[in-house]
């Protein structure tokens, strides 16, 4: 059970949310001392950079870029006397991969995982009235014993060297918002809420649970307009919403669900949760919302820019938003971990639908994974020693990803690892353990899957059967038969689905990735590989094996936008199957996906 509080910070009559973000002193602790020479004491550097923000892309320095151990950060807080008595925390929306965080020179707290929130609690070593000093070390490595998975090694110049397993930029750093966080001694500490939708009417779970203490909880839903619809009385209950506004795929709308807890007359704490109607379900091959069939059209992104790297930005996010609505998009997975907490809100209030993704990618020990898994490699990921670890560090993922993101309307769907070795026959009862657990925290008990790569077939996979929808991540006329052979791809690629029909799963299966590097400034007729025009054949020829089998209800192009990559043969400078490129201008082939996304119906399928 989590021990700190997953709710979102919020400034209100009875919660003092302070926002830290901006220019913190920074260091990079080339020579491992820093603990030693005691820089909890004073980081003693003039230097600063921007929180939130990768630390990776400001400097000329490559050893500052690729640098691959603890940084610190550090920063004065100023914590007011009327704070003394209540709990005070500081709130780290993200720290990658690790943390440890000191006040005023004692470690206080820290965290392991590098794309969930986490608190502090501070309130012995905070000075009251007074500024503080509040220093982070934290720590990119990567290993086979946490997520997203990958190795270390030491070069001969004795420095050391993150080798990925998966495919993106190791960012890191502190590349989300910072809070302290001032609440009462006994607050609203957990909400979880469910939607039953019957007709045009709606039925409200809700269970709240204090962090402890007692007091009296009344809860109260607030429709757009400000007018109170239902009210209900104690820490869990049912509230019925006659003629309700429904929360849907494009047609958002939200409720305002507001706890109050009470001793007697007085206010002791309160909290404004944004609620959207709706429920979710699998039924056959269909993905129902609301009871009605919904065919999944959209991306897998990843939060990558220039300059701030994976560091979350506004900006980007409302850009990002802007051409989803443009191209016709309605759904995103957040490939290859939870996103910035910002990103579901907004998905809550554009209507945009989300498989949400626990950080688990790399789970198949291979620096060049697509290569290796077409050519069939094995490195037993799962058959390892230290896989018990590994699964630990997996499941308090996924608590946390459950506890934070539960109660976002637009979060249909849990995505549990990307492309791991399912070909292991010791992954079964990993994965068992993984979807069990899932499943056991969501009270809403949304579909859960993981996504799929070439090598998990029908007759391989050990694990497909756990999905509730089979997501498929497919690169037919890319790494498989590129090229003038791409008439041979569609051939081996129709072959599959035949497979995959004779089993008649009797569920939804999704294209959770499909796609071709291509490079913004290339056009070539007749086409070759990496040229604008090839993407879109590519695009054309996928679309067509996916039209031609009802079960396949939805497909989420890879990628967005051209993203950062590690070094390497295979990426131009990074990762180029961005429909968009990174500054987010269209390539050729978005504006095939406008065409074909305006033209197919929500329900196309149905
Ligand atoms: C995949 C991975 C994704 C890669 C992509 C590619 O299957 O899930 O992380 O970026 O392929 O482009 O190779």
């Amino acid at each position: 059970m989590l021990e700190y509080s997953m709710l979102h910070p919020q400034d209100n009559a009875t919660r003092t949310a302070i926002r830290l973000d901006g220019m913190w002193r920074f260091r990079i602790d080339f020579e491992g001392k820093g603990l030693e020479e005691g820089w909890q004491d004073g980081l003693r550097t003039r230097e600063t950079i921007p929180v939130p923000a990768s630390f990776q892309d400001f400097y000329t320095d490559k050893d500052v870029r690729e640098f691959c151990g603890d940084v610190w950060y550090e920063r004065t807080v100023f914590i007011p006397s009327y704070a003394k008595g209540r709990a005070v925390s500081v709130r780290f929306a993200a720290a990658t991969h690790r943390a440890r965080v000191f006040l005023n020179g004692i470690e206080v707290g820290g965290h392991e995982g590098g794309f969930l929130p986490f608190c502090v609690d501070i309130s012995s070593a905070a000075r009251y009235g007074q500024d503080n000093r509040l220093s982070v070390i934290v720590n990119n490595e990567l290993s086979e014993t946490n997520i997203p998975c990958g190795t270390t090694i030491v070069k001969s110049n004795g420095r050391k060297m993150n080798k990925p397993y998966f495919d993106f930029f190791n960012y890191s750093g502190l590349q989300r918002s910072v809070d302290l966080l001032i609440l009462p001694r006994t607050s609203i500490f957990d909400i979880d809420t469910k939607c039953h939708v019957s007709g045009s009417d709606a039925l409200l779970d809700y269970s709240i649970r204090l962090s402890g203490g007692e007091g009296e909880v009344s809860v109260r839903l607030v429709d757009e307009d400000g007018a109170t619809v239902a009210t209900a009385q104690g820490r869990c209950g049912t509230i019925s919403v006659p003629d309700a506004h429904l929360w849907d795929v494009l047609a958002p709308y939200l409720y305002t669900f507001v706890v109050e807890l009470c001793e007697g007359q007085e206010l002791i704490d309160c909290y404004s949760l944004p609620v959207g109607l709706r429920e979710v379900r699998i039924e056959g091959t269909r993905i129902l919302l609301n009871g009605h069939s919904v065919y999944l059209k959209g991306f897998g992104k990843h939060e990558d820019s220039d300059i701030a790297g994976r560091g979350f930005s506004m900006a980007v996010m409302k850009r990002d938003a802007e051409l989803m609505k443009w191209i016709g998009a309605n759904s995103l997975r957040t490939s290859h971990y939870p996103y910035d907490e910002e990103v579901y809100s907004l998905a809550d209030r554009e209507g945009f639908l989300i498989i949400d993704e626990v950080p688990a990618v790399g789970l198949f020990a291979s620096l060049s994974n697509f290569l290796d898994a077409t050519n069939g490699k094995k490195t037993d990921f799962f058959s390892k020693e230290t896989t018990p670890i590994l699964l630990c560090a997996h499941k308090r993922a996924i608590e946390e990803m459950v506890a934070r993101d539960k109660n976002h309307p637009s979060v249909i769907a849990w995505s549990l690892l990307n492309e791991p070795e399912s070909t292991d026959p010791n992954s079964e009862p990993y994965f068992k353990e993984v979807f069990a657990l899932a499943r056991s925290l969501d009270t809403q008990k949304r579909p859960c899957t993981f996504a799929m790569e070439v090598n998990s077939q029908p007759d391989k996979c050990h694990c497909y059967h756990l999905c509730d929808i089979i997501c498929l991540n497919r690169y037919f006329g890319w790494y498989i038969r590129g090229g003038w052979e791409i008439d041979e791809a569609e051939r081996m690629f129709r072959e599959e689905m035949e497979k995959w029909k004779a089993l008649d799963l009797d569920k939804p299966f999704i294209f959770s990735e499909y796609g071709a590097d291509t490079l913004g400034d290339v056009h070539k007729l007749p086409s070759v590989m990496w040229s604008q025009e090839y993407q879109c054949e590519v695009l054309e020829m996928l679309h067509s094996v996916f039209d031609s089998y009802d079960f396949v209800r939805g497909e989420q192009v890879w990628n967005f936008a051209d993203f950062q990559t590690g070094e390497g043969l295979m990426r131009v400078d990074g990762n180029r199957k961005g429909i968009f490129t990174r500054q987010r201008q269209p390539k050729e082939a978005a504006f095939l996906l406008k065409r074909r996304w305006e033209a197919l119906p929500v329900d196309y399928k149905a």
